[in-house]
């Protein structure tokens, strides 16, 4: 039976007249409402773990702009957290965790298999959802990639180039290695988790995939993302698959059949043009209008996001940014954006 969904219609290869579109972080601080929900909240994660109001401000996009899609609100550094590391969020600066450089702190860190008595608010806010959300619009859930979140639990916080984890790939790999790997299991358990709780769609955020250079990237980025794709394949075939390995260049060609997804997501690097000739042949794409026009608005969106839509219209497209919306962005450059999409 053809879903009448038509994020999942694109998913499954299918070349619409119109893109579906979401927007990554579409919930989030340039929306008044969300603010006003994480004030309520007190702080972003107790955002996270209260399930009515992570699904408010899940909502809050649907509600405003009628996005084809909702993502889960959560976060990619919740997992870290189920695995015991420390997490917390210092106020305009952002995460802070401590930190997994050593044999002793990689064996102190709590087996994959248990990371769901730690992370079931998440799949109450995926509960919650699959009841209000609108019949059309459907539900993604996420994790970050292996790579991603392991720079994060290296450095212990976000960094420009992620010097840190490359240091430490380079001078203990077994250390490196080991925790990929128990990243890995338990990115499988919390994903197969939000997919037997309702997300309909799961979405792989590879942000840092960009400084995986030669062997580094296929060893890191690729085979950790396909090893997820492959276990939850295996258990749930209908589940459709969105990679998004930030910063690929040129290396986003023949992805689709390296990790098995269903869908490649592509930042603003390169160009929607090469994207359909490159990458669009293997199957869906996702992207990628540069956030900054989020902030500026005017012609040169319109201008922009025509030329995207046109230069995938040959083919099966989501269309999304490049990257996250930022807090400085405009919600009126929201809306010019999806009525240009919709409207032509
Ligand atoms: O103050 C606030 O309200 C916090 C801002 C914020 C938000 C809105 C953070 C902190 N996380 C989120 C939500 C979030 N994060 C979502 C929810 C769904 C949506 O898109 O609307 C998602 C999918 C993420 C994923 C995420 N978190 C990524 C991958 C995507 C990306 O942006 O590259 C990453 C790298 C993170 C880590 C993180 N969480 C928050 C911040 C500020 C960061 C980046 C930190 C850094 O690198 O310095």
């Amino acid at each position: 039976m053809t879903s009448q969904k038509t994020i999942l219609r694109a998913l499954a290869r299918e070349t619409l007249p119109t893109p579906p579109i979401w927007m990554m972080r579409q919930a989030g601080r340039y929306l008044p409402e969300y603010k006003a929900t994480r004030a309520q909240a007190g702080d972003f994660l107790s955002l996270c773990y209260s399930p009515d109001l992570a699904a408010e401000v899940t909502l809050q996009p649907i509600r405003r702009y009628g996005f084809d899609a909702a993502i889960l609100f959560a976060d990619i550094l919740l997992l870290p957290q189920a695995l015991g590391a420390d997490l917390w969020f210092v106020t305009g600066e952002g995460p802070r965790l401590s930190t997994i450089t050593t044999a002793d702190e990689l064996a102190a860190l709590k087996p994959a298999a248990d990371v769901n008595d730690h992370l079931s608010p998440i799949y109450e806010t995926i509960k919650i959802l699959s009841k209000e959300l609108p019949s059309e619009t459907t539900l993604i859930g996420f994790a970050g990639s292996p790579w991603t979140v392991a720079t994060y639990m290296i450095a212990g916080q976000g960094t420009p180039d992620q010097a840190p984890a490359h240091a430490l790939k380079d001078e203990n790999r077994a250390v490196f290695d080991g925790l990929i790997d128990v990243i890995t299991e338990g990115t499988i358990v919390y994903l197969s988790t939000q997919i037997e709780a309702g997300a309909e769609v799961i979405k792989l955020f590879d942000s840092w995939a960009g400084s995986l250079h030669g062997d580094d990237f296929q060893r890191y980025s690729i085979e950790p993302m396909r090893k997820i794709t492959a276990a939850l394949k295996a258990a749930y075939p209908h589940v459709p698959i969105i990679a998004f390995p930030r910063g690929a260049g040129d290396k986003y060609t023949d992805l689709h059949a390296a990790i098995g997804a269903d869908c490649i997501a592509f930042d603003d690097g390169v160009s929607a043009d090469w994207v359909a000739k490159n990458v669009q042949t293997g199957g869906c794409v996702q992207g990628n209008l540069a956030s900054s026009h989020m902030v500026t608005g005017g012609n040169a969106l319109v201008a922009e996001t025509r030329k995207i839509v046109d230069a995938l219209s040959g083919g099966p497209h989501i269309f999304n940014l490049g990257h996250g919306i930022t807090p400085d962005a405009d919600p009126a450059n929201v809306q010019l954006m999806i009525d240009t999409v919709r409207g032509g």
